[in-house]
């Protein structure tokens, strides 16, 4: 009988299978938890930045302080510093790299690579309301897209109370900046 000494072919490769399979088993935990902490901090970046640019935008008036205002700047509002109220913002995109906060100044996180910023506001009119007279209601949408996906977005519905126009509007004390949030969070 011929005696058996080390290992057949078979077995040594059956062996290396299973010490490879008992790495993977042990390390994936460990790479799914780093790209989940990653993921995590992206999101909660992504949330900031939706919510910070939605704060500046809701600080602005409601109507544009020289009259008629249509979504997207009016003439001479060539920069977000020059945006006066609130439909300005319509249509203002930030690309990735270029985030920046409301003093102009670029986000260097390296989490926010990838993060770009894109703001829409619609006016709507709900049940009932007279679509003859100016919208009360604006939409104000911030996205947050990570590599051009969509991350996050926030929507808040800003009402304006009706009442005399800022052309109308003797003094500063004015109620066209309205109350009233409603906010969806998609997360
Ligand atoms: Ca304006
Ligand atoms: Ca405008």
């Amino acid at each position: 009988m011929k005696r058996r000494t080390g290992f057949t072919l078979a077995e040594s490769l059956l062996a290396i299978t299973l010490l490879a399979v008992g790495v993977i088993a042990i390390t994936m935990p460990f790479t799914a938890g780093a790209q989940n902490e990653q993921d995590d901090v992206r999101r909660m970046l992504g949330a900031a930045l939706a919510q910070e640019m939605m704060e500046e935008i809701l600080a602005k008036p409601f109507n544009d302080p020289d009259g008629a205002s249509a979504p997207g700047p009016e003439t001479g509002e060539s920069s977000r510093a020059a945006f006066d109220n609130i439909d300005d913002y319509h249509g203002y995109d930030e690309s990735a790299g270029s985030v920046t906060n409301a003093y102009g100044i670029a986000l260097s996180e390296a989490a926010a690579t990838d993060l770009s910023r894109h703001v829409s506001v619609a006016y709507i009119y709900v049940a009932g309301q007279d679509t003859g007279e100016s919208p009360t209601f604006a939409r104000i949408t911030v996205e947050v897209r990570y590599q051009g996906d969509e991350l996050l977005t926030v929507t808040r519905l800003k009402y304006a109370y009706p009442g005399p126009g800022p052309e109308d509007a003797l003094d500063d004390d004015d109620n066209s900046d309205g109350g009233d949030i409603v906010e969806e969070e998609d997360a």
